[in-house]
Parts: C-alpha cells; structure tokens; sequence
C-alpha cells in the first residue's frame, strides 16, 4: 500500500514495517516526535489490519477493587488512601460474594480485581477471595493481582516468589492484569513511586509469572513527567521481555489523570498524544498481538478512533471502575455490550466479543 508521508523519516519507518524489520530505539523517538499524526496511523493501521483485519475485541468483564488503603501513596495515585481515612475501605467475603451476586444474571466472562497494598489484610485473605469468586462465578477468568501485588503477598505470607504464585493459582488464579509498570525506569520510580518495587524486580516477577504458566498483559502509564526517550525504553525493555517469556497477551497505555493527585498541576493528555502511544506501541512491540484502546482512560469517542490507529480491542463493559475515576476520568464508568458494539461498528470494525485469552464466545 502506497502512502504518502508529510514527515519524510517515516517513510523509513514504513519501509522497515513492510520488510519486517524490527523498530529500533530511535525510529521510537522519532515517531513520537513527529507532526505526521495520519501517517504515522496509517503505518500502525497496516499491521493492525495485517494482523487482525477488520475485527475488534471486547470482553464482558467487571472489576472489583477489593481494597483502596495502600502503603505505597504512589504520588500519581489518587485511589489509594490511608487506613483510618474517612473514604478508606477493605470489603469482607461477604460484600465480595454480594457484589458478584448483584451481577450474576449478567453474562460476566471476566474478574478483573486488583487493590491497594493494605497491612490489615493476611494472605489467607487473598486466597479465599480467589476461592470466593471461583464459587460464584465458576466460568469466568479470574484475572487479579499485578506484580506490585504479588510482591507484597510473598512478604506477607513468607514465601518465595514461585511458591506465592503456585498457591494463588491453586485457589484460582489464571490471569494477572499489566498494572503496576508505570515506566520501567528508576528516575520516575523514585520521583513519582519510590515505595514501590523497581523496574529490575517487576521484570523479575514478570518473568516469574510467565514461567509458571499465567499469562499477563504489560501497561506504561503516560502523561505526567516521562520523555519520549523514556516511554520508548519502557517499550523495549517489555519487547524484550516478550522475546524471553511469550507471556503477555495485550499492551494498554495508561493516559495519566492528575485530579485529586500530587500532581494536579499537570495537564490532560491530548487526543494526539493518546493516538500517538497507541500507534507507537502496536509498532514498537512487534511481538504483542494486541494492543488495547482502554476506553475509561482516553474517552468513548477517541478509543473508537484509535481502532484506525493501531488497536484492535477496546477492553471491557467494566461497570464500576474506580481508580481513574477517582482521578477525575469523565468517561462513563461501564457500557453495555450494545454500546461496545455500536462503538466498534460505527468505526467500520466487526466486533468480537472474546474471553480472557482472546477466544470468541459464542452466545
Ligand atoms: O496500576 C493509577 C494506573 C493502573 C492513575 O491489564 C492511573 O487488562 C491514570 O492497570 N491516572 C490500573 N492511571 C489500571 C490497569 C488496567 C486497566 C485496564 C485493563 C488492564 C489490563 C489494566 O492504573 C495502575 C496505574 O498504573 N493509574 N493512577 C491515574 N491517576
Ligand atoms: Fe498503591 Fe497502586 Fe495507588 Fe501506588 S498506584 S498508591 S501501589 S494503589
């Protein structure tokens, strides 16, 4: 396919996509850095299109929070709270069990659950929630827990890395999702998160957890104080993570929300940045076959025109996210599969609807 670029040094890039050859360190600072947006996006809609042709995924999910008191005050953060702090709260079995009973009519095909990392909750806590979830709603994927997570259970419980995540899949675990990364890079970390784990431990963990057989998917958390230079090492360094492990299923850009954060002060986003982390992604990471649009974030209206940019899923019905709400995202807080597939198909995509792994389920 024939395209004519406004930027020249894509022409370049272009050629290296068509030949197959993989995108260095500087082909990603120069996409980032260029005025092109629309033919940056026709080269990411190729790969996608080569990929995925005219279809773009959803799943059915719901995401339960189970926890909001954190240790880590993660600067960017502005869902954690201290324990004693008025909005502060750590749901019982029971309110656990309630939640997932409110919805069980519903065609629910995924559990996405992750929370703060909170003193007050023992191991044992973590194991009868899988198990909780597994009894009410033993078809669905239970995908929990990032790195962050897992490390802080195996200080908790005592156990080495391999055997936290041997007795978490033995309760039910399946899946992890890719929160947790921010950048991989030590002067954001200790900036912007310093109490949590380094980028060397979550590769580590990462990798730990792709041994033993769960697959997860790899976010960045964009926005705030990174440089391009910094978002593209992130990239690389999950690409080359992906060459060792083969373990993570989909890529997420995570726009940053500064309300209610430390950092308040820094702008949203632009339409064209978000466009641009998700073109620069599905052709970055030449070795993910997804990359998501994640709607909470960015907004109903540009996910749907990132699918012409680069991605091929627009994650999930959700109903009721809290984290990026909390930070001020004015997107609806879920959608009805309708509505999904109303987005998809008014961008000239067929929907499918999928389950954890990408399988389509059949209704
Ligand atoms: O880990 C926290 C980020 C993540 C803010 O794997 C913020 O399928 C923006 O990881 N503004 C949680 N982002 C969300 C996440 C996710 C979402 C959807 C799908 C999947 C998946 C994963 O949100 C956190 C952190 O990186 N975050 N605060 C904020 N103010
Ligand atoms: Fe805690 Fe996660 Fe918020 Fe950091 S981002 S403060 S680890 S809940």
């Amino acid at each position: 396919m024939q395209i004519s670029f406004i930027d020249k040094r894509l022409e370049a890039i272009y050629e290296k996509v068509l030949n197959n050859s993989r995108l260095c360190k500087q082909d990603g600072i120069d996409i980032y850095g260029t005025p092109d947006l629309i033919g940056l996006g026709r080269i990411a809609d190729h790969v996608r299109r080569t990929r995925h042709g005219k279809k773009a995924f959803y799943i059915y999910n719901q995401h339960l929070n189970y926890t909001n008191v954190c240790k880590n005050q993660c600067r960017f953060c502005a869902y954690a709270k201290e324990g004693g702090e008025k909005e502060a709260y750590a749901w019982s079995m029971e309110e656990i069990e309630k939640r997932l009973l409110d919805r069980i009519e519903e065609p629910v095909n995924e559990l996405h659950i992750v929370g703060g990392l909170n003193r007050d909750l023992p191991f044992d806590y973590f194991i009868d929630l899988l198990k909780t979830v597994k009894r009410v709603r033993p078809k669905a994927t239970i995908k929990a827990f990032t790195c962050v997570e897992i490390d802080y259970l195996s200080h908790v419980s005592g156990l080495s890395i391999d055997q936290t995540i041997d007795q978490l899949k033995q309760a039910g675990l399946e899946m992890m999702p890719g929160g947790g990364a921010e950048i991989l890079n030590s002067r954001i970390h200790d900036e912007l998160f310093p109490d949590k784990i380094g980028h060397e431990r979550w590769v580590e963990i990462v990798k730990a957890v792709h041994r033993s057989g769960i697959k997860t998917n790899a976010t960045m958390l964009y926005g705030h104080i990174e440089t391009p230079e910094e978002r593209v090492d992130h990239l690389i360094r999950l690409r080359e993570i992906q060459d060792d492990t083969h373990g993570f299923t989909a890529f997420i850009p995570l726009a940053f929300h500064s309300k209610n954060t430390e950092l308040s002060h820094l702008p949203p986003t632009t339409a064209v940045d978000d466009l641009k982390n998700i073109a620069t992604a599905r052709l970055m990471l030449d070795n993910f076959e997804h990359i998501k649009a994640y709607w909470v974030m960015i907004g109903e209206p540009l996910a749907q025109v990132a699918l012409n940019f680069g991605a091929d899923d627009l994650d999930g019905t959700i109903i009721e996210e809290r984290i990026t709400h909390t930070a001020g995202a004015r997107s609806a807080k879920g959608l009805t599969t309708d509505q999904m597939e109303t987005m998809i198909k008014a961008a000239g995509f067929e929907p499918v609807e999928r389950d954890s792994f990408y399988h389509p389920v059949t209704k």
